[in-house]
């Protein structure tokens, strides 16, 4: 770890999350005075420790505008007046990154990051390098620069990228792009420029892993000598080749699908951008072939849950955007798609796109009437709307025959019903579990 000047530093931390926590603590611990703002807190202090939080208030435009330094949690959108008042917010990716030497392979994109991220951090580990999962998939990378790593494997938000300014990965990794947090961002532009921020510190020599089958991604500017490595179900540096069945490096197969746990046609994209990745900082394709040999998905990710009757059940509670619906859809031939939930400020449409898959669909949470809108033009989809999650399943059951797939994937948040898609995920487990231990319906 770098040096460190905070002493006699005023810094302020808005929101008291997994970020504001471990920011205010790493600030606190170097010498900083913090105060944090968390607008869902009363006024308080807490007990034996320097923090002091307090919902926005008279002193918050001073404490802003004469802040040495001020940290802005993720969530925190930016119609929040800290935007208004802050010369410089910066996120908490900004700040670890001025603070350690260890090199960084970030990962962005609206869809596949954690387990980019995730498939990253296997590969480099399987190859012997110290490499930790951070960042947006959960973990605040601040409280990690004290570990002896080689490399810190980040999974960078576009919240978190839009507050960068020295933020410089040696390997950025950018998935794909499609409308996303358009609530947050007040707009699709801003939301683009936030995630090429990922691409804007790179110097000669550093890689960028672009989606090259992606017009947004493949077209983004990189600085000079940055290495472009394109990546996609074609024949790109990483591709796929149908008459081979395997992926391939530089047009050599490294893997036939055989040979893979996953093999949807967005885990081939996500094992190829992991693969690039890995590939470029030294990891020999042989171990990249074992971990993706041996990957078998995260739970909430098109996640198989079981059969009843020969219809199969899979949970992809984490889908909150209509391109990742249609991506999970496009892996089955005949799908009961219960879709729904809180929209983020999306245009909902481009859902139709599930429509070749679909044999009917089941609308729930707040966006259900919004989803019979989209739908209601296809000929010979049926549509049913449901309460509950119990209810859509059972729903499902009543509409699937033996054959067909059941797919919980929402294109919507859960936060009209649920704390988290996790809770969501399982919701649909027990309406499942339910159903079979109840004999399977019908
Ligand atoms: N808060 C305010 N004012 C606001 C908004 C929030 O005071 O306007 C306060 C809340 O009252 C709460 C705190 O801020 O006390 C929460 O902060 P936060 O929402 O930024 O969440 P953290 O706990 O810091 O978690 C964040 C990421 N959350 C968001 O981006 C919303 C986590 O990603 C991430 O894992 C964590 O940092 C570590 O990096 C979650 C997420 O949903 C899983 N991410 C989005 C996604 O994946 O789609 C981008
Ligand atoms: P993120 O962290 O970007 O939300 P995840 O890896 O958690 O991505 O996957 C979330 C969902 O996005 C999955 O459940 C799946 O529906 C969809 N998805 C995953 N990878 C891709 C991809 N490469 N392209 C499109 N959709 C994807």
């Amino acid at each position: 770890m770098r040096p460190l000047q905070y002493s006699g530093q005023q810094s302020v931390v808005i929101g008291y999350g997994i970020t504001g926590r471990a920011a205010a603590e790493f600030l606190i611990r170097n010498g900083a005075t913090v105060r944090v703002y968390d607008d869902k807190a009363s006024a308080e202090v807490l007990p034996g420790s320097m923090v002091a939080i307090s919902p926005v208030d008279e002193s918050f435009q001073s404490k802003v505008e004469n802040a040495d330094l001020v940290l802005v949690s993720p969530g925190v959108p930016r119609s929040h007046p800290v935007f208004k008042f802050a010369k410089e917010p910066i996120s908490e990716l900004e700040l670890a990154y001025r603070h350690t030497a260890v090199p960084i392979v970030a990962v962005t994109g609206t869809n596949g990051k954690t387990t980019v991220t995730t498939l990253i951090a296997r590969m480099l580990e399987a190859a012997g390098i110290r490499a930790r999962a951070v960042g947006n998939i959960g973990t605040s990378v601040v409280s990690m620069l004290e570990e002896d790593l080689d490399y810190l494997v980040v999974e960078a938000s576009s919240f978190q990228l839009a507050t960068i300014s020295s933020f410089r990965p040696r390997v950025a990794v950018w998935t794909n792009f499609s409308p996303d947090h358009l609530d947050w961002h007040q707009g699709i532009d801003h939301y683009l420029a936030s995630k090429a921020r990922i691409l804007e510190n790179q110097k000669a020599g550093d890689t960028a892993v672009l989606n090259a089958a992606d017009p947004v991604v493949s077209n983004a500017a990189t600085p000079e000598g940055v290495r472009r490595i394109g990546f996609g179900l074609g024949d790109y540096d990483f591709g796929f080749s149908p008459e081979l069945a395997a992926l391939t490096a530089n047009g050599e197969p490294f893997i036939q699908l055989s040979k893979m746990a996953r093999t949807f046609p967005h885990d081939l994209e996500n094992a190829l951008a992991s693969a690039a990745a890995a590939s470029s900082v030294g990891v020999d394709l042989e171990t990249i072939s074992g971990v993706l040999g041996e990957f078998a998905g995260l739970p909430h990710r098109v996640e198989y849950v079981g059969t009843i009757g020969g219809v199969k059940y899979f949970n992809d509670s984490k889908a909150t955007t209509p391109a990742s619906v249609v991506a999970a859809a496009s892996g089955f031939e005949s799908v009961i798609l219960i879709a729904g939930g809180k929209n983020k400020g999306l245009d909902l449409s481009p859902l139709a796109g599930v429509a070749p898959k679909l044999k009917a669909l089941v609308a729930m949470g707040d966006a259900a009437d919004d989803l019979l809108e989209v739908f209601s033009g296809i000929p010979g989809l049926r549509i049913v709307k449901a309460m509950s999650m119990a209810e859509a399943v059972e729903e499902a059951r009543e509409l699937a025959s033996e054959g067909d797939v059941v797919l919980l994937s929402p294109g919507c948040t859960s936060f009209d019903r649920y704390r988290s898609y996790e809770e969501r995920g399982e919701d649909f487990r027990n309406a499942f579990e339910s159903l079979k231990s109840a004999g399977g319906g019908k």
